[in-house]
């Protein structure tokens, strides 16, 4: 399935009810986010299914394709676009086997060899991070900006960059190779959400090859 990788909006729906979720979730679409992944630690696979329905009800309507973080079993559910997995979660090749060659398979790598690895049993694109220190809750380490462009440099795949990235930093990222961000907080915990995604996107779109 095609996507564009650009500016990648993860959410936390922890810190939010429901309303002021899906609201948020659609400021972001309005202001331009070009990828969404559902990201639930704490939900059940009940809660989960009923809640990744709601939100591709949002995206469906900008057509931004939904990926669900680690369930394929959601994804096939709900009929998401993909699913990205970590390295404790279920491999590539599985993933990809499950999902067939249509659906988005993303992972996090945070090495040459794991990116490799990931690109060769069949993703689509890289999340590599943390670049900076978060406050969302992950279990991550540090990678450095070298490690991101020697990523970029290895494997024919979009890379994005990840992990404490905002409107204020981003250009560290100047003279890296990456294909777009992924965000949590600086986009799901804005004063504006909309207004927050459009700066965000026209610094990216300088950035981003
Ligand atoms: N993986 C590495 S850092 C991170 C994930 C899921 C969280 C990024 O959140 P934020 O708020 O954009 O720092
Ligand atoms: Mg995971």
């Amino acid at each position: 399935m095609k996507f564009n990788p650009l500016l990648y909006l993860v959410t936390d729906s922890t810190k939010y009810d429901m309303q002021k979720f899906l609201t948020t979730l659609e400021a972001a679409c309005k202001g331009g986010v070009t990828l969404v992944q559902l990201r639930e630690k704490e939900r059940s696979s009940r809660d989960f299914l009923e809640f990744a329905k709601a939100c591709k009800k949002v995206t469906d309507k900008f057509n931004i394709p939904l990926i669900i973080n680690d369930r394929v079993d959601i994804a096939l559910a709900c009929d998401a676009a993909g699913v990205h997995v970590g390295a404790e979660d279920m491999p590539v090749a599985d993933v990809r086997r499950l999902l067939g060659p249509d659906k988005i398979v993303g992972a996090t790598t945070k090495t040459v060899v794991a990116a490799e690895e990931a690109y060769k049993e069949g993703a689509d694109y890289l999340g590599v991070g943390a670049i900076y220190p978060t406050t969302t809750k992950v279990k991550t380490v540090l990678t450095s900006i070298e490690t991101l462009d020697e990523i970029c440099k290895t494997v024919p795949i979009p890379v994005v960059a990840i992990g404490g990235l905002n409107a204020e930093n981003i250009s560290v990222l100047e003279n890296s190779s990456i294909s777009g961000i992924a965000v949590v907080s600086a986009i799901m915990y804005a004063q504006d959400p909309k207004a927050e995604t459009t700066k965000i996107k026209k610094l990216v779109e300088d950035i981003a090859r």
